[in-house]
């Protein structure tokens, strides 16, 4: 990693690898589907790996590698792999580490899709899931089978915002030899890193806070050490969830200011959380800068910052969060979380529709759980939106 001993923001933007012949001050898109070869041997020596040429852009270009490094050096891992979206990223982990009769174990409040393909697709196949609340390890402890082979945590967890102990499930998981991947979608690698804390898989929704302006949809997955990396990279490459280069300059365009990004939004979260928690429609808030949560303490330990993620509950249940939802004019009805936008949406009949009613329960998605992504507007704004939208319900 050659840009190891410099600091998180300078590594936005300076890190990662890219060699321009021309001097290019910015990574270039490489919009090509394939690379000429030198020679028939040069072409031969591509594919046995004895060269470091490129190939064919599903295998690797070199603006998706610069994207790819810069991660991998953001969240102190061997190495990344870039995918077409967040899913392209859950499936290359669950691809790679399971196979007919193995067990996963799994945070029960995870983004919908990544449990649903548990449920359908993988069993399917021959692999069971067990959904269990991470953030209660006497809960992981239990779960843990002879034939388990992943433990998959999402923290904090979406749309729930509970946070799992990562130095504790590493210890246990590793203590029975299964590895751990950890989805980092709602922190980015800027407030938690999960491979210092022993995970030995980063995941995440590029689709987020790394691109941060609600443009493109991706992911990447990050890989602790050189031997995870060789099981995981062929998944993306045989089955197709490569990125797009024009997708990967964008994504390294977004990420350059994603601390200033998220240094703002949070500053907001903070102000807006506090609001809605002394707001008397209010039934419940959940954002881990609030002393409230209930994982407050661990949250100031494993994370660097709190997010901008906030769940709550309105007095009335659904009914009344579908009056706020309706009646906001800054915040927009939309899904995805992350950008500079603020968004609302309303997991049980959105983001996590797909989820059963018995999963959602068990996961504490209740039918009343608004989600609100805090962007980077004026906070004053934000919360006289807040005000009138409330005023209505
Ligand atoms: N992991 C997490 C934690 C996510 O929140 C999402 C998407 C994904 C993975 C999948 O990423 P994608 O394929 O969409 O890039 N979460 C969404 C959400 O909460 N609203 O819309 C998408």
């Amino acid at each position: 990693m050659k840009n190891k001993n410099i600091g998180f923001n300078s590594k936005l933007i300076h890190g990662g690898e890219f060699n321009d012949a021309l001097g290019s001050a910015t990574v270039p898109i490489y919009q090509t589907s394939t690379f000429k070869f030198d020679s028939a041997e040069h072409g031969a020596a591509c594919f046995a790996g004895e060269s470091d040429g490129y190939i064919y852009t599903r295998i690797g270009n070199p603006t998706i590698h610069a994207l790819e490094t810069l991660l991998a050096e953001l969240e102190n891992g061997f190495g990344g792999i870039a995918t077409s979206s967040g899913m392209g990223a859950v499936n290359t982990v669950y691809g790679a580490m399971l196979s007919q009769g193995d067990h996963v174990v799994s945070s029960a409040a995870v983004y919908g899709p990544s449990r649903v393909v548990l449920e359908t697709y993988y069993k399917k196949f021959g692999v069971e899931a067990s959904f269990v609340n991470t953030a209660n390890i006497e809960d992981v402890r239990k779960a843990i089978r002879p034939e388990t082979r992943l433990l998959y945590i999402e923290t904090p967890s979406n749309p729930t915002m509970e946070i799992t102990d990562l130095k504790a499930c590493c210890e246990l998981a590793h203590q029975h030899g299964i590895p751990v991947a950890v989805d980092n979608t709602f922190c980015s690698p800027y407030l938690q890193r999960p491979l210092d804390w022993g995970a030995d898989i980063v995941l995440h929704s590029l689709t987020k806070f790394i691109n941060g302006h609600a443009d493109i949809v991706g992911g990447v997955v990050i890989a602790k050490d050189k031997e995870l990396y060789k099981k995981l990279r062929p998944v993306m490459v045989t089955l197709g969830f490569n990125m797009d280069p024009h997708q990967a300059y964008l994504v390294i365009r977004g990420v350059k200011t994603l601390s200033l990004r998220v240094d703002r939004a949070q500053e907001s979260a903070i102000k807006l959380a506090t609001y809605l928690e002394n707001h008397p429609k209010v039934a419940w808030v959940r954002y881990p800068g609030l002393v409230s949560h209930p994982q407050h303490e661990l949250a100031k330990v494993q994370m660097d910052g709190f997010g901008s993620m906030i769940s709550f509950e309105l007095k009335g249940g659904i009914e009344s969060g579908r009056i706020l939802m309706n009646s906001v004019k800054m915040a927009i009805l939309a899904v995805s979380l992350g950008g500079v936008e603020t968004l609302i949406q309303h997991p049980a009949s959105m983001t996590h529709s797909k989820v059963s009613a018995e999963g959602k329960i068990k996961a504490g998605i209740t039918d009343g759980l608004v989600r609100y992504s805090v962007g980077i507007e004026d906070v004053a704004d934000l919360m006289a939106d807040l005000e009138q939208a409330l005023e209505k319900v």
